[in-house]
């Protein structure tokens, strides 16, 4: 394999576009031939992490495991494509730390909208339960997201449409000769 490992770390609040951009990002990287795996809630939250709910805590391990197991795809020379809220600085940074130890690479995206701009689009209304208190600890409501400072990328998603965001993603793997 020419390919060289490394995990593309997607964080952003909810409905600001992970998934849409970790699928088209896949696909995109499939057709090219890329060894590509994406983890998400779908076969994450309801697989391995089916024991971990929203807290603070629950969070935190989610976030741990899957910096874990995203490493390993990379160790197998895959490009792991993460799609999770990952809303503290911390953790992510454990995750970075993590591959950077192992000599993988780690490319945090910042998937940026503004709350009002999620809030307004809110396809599953998830947003209007937490505002109404029906789902506790919402991040961006009654729970904490910490925007990155320094992100590999910042992708404005209320700004550019999914094949833009899945080509500056792209570009930047070519110029840091991740493909
Ligand atoms: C945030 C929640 C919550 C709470 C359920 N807070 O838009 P979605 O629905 O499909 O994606 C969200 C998903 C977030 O899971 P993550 O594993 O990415 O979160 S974290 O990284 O913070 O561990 C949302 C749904 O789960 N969801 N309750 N309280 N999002």
């Amino acid at each position: 394999l020419k390919q060289k490992g490394v995990t593309i770390w997607l964080t952003g609040l909810s409905a600001s576009g992970k998934s849409t951009i970790a699928c088209a990002l896949e696909q995109h990287l499939l057709h090219q031939r890329k060894f590509t795996y994406r983890l998400d809630g779908d076969n994450i939250r309801f697989g391995l992490n089916k024991d971990l709910g929203f807290d603070e805590n629950s969070r935190v391990e989610n976030i741990r495991r899957i910096g874990e197991v995203s490493k390993l795809f990379a160790d197998s020379s895959c490009i792991s494509v993460t799609a999770f809220i990952s809303p503290y600085r911390a953790d992510r940074q454990v995750a970075r730390e993590l591959h950077e130890k192992a000599n993988l690479g780690f490319v945090e995206v910042f998937i940026d909208a503004p709350l009002s701009v999620v809030e307004q689009r809110d396809p599953k209304g998830l947003y209007k339960k937490a505002r109404a208190g029906e789902i506790k600890e919402f991040t961006g409501i009654s729970a904490p997201y910490e925007a990155p400072e320094n992100p590999d990328i910042h992708i404005r998603t209320d700004e550019c449409d999914v094949t833009q965001a899945v080509k500056i993603i792209t570009e930047y793997l070519t110029t840091h000769n991740y493909i």
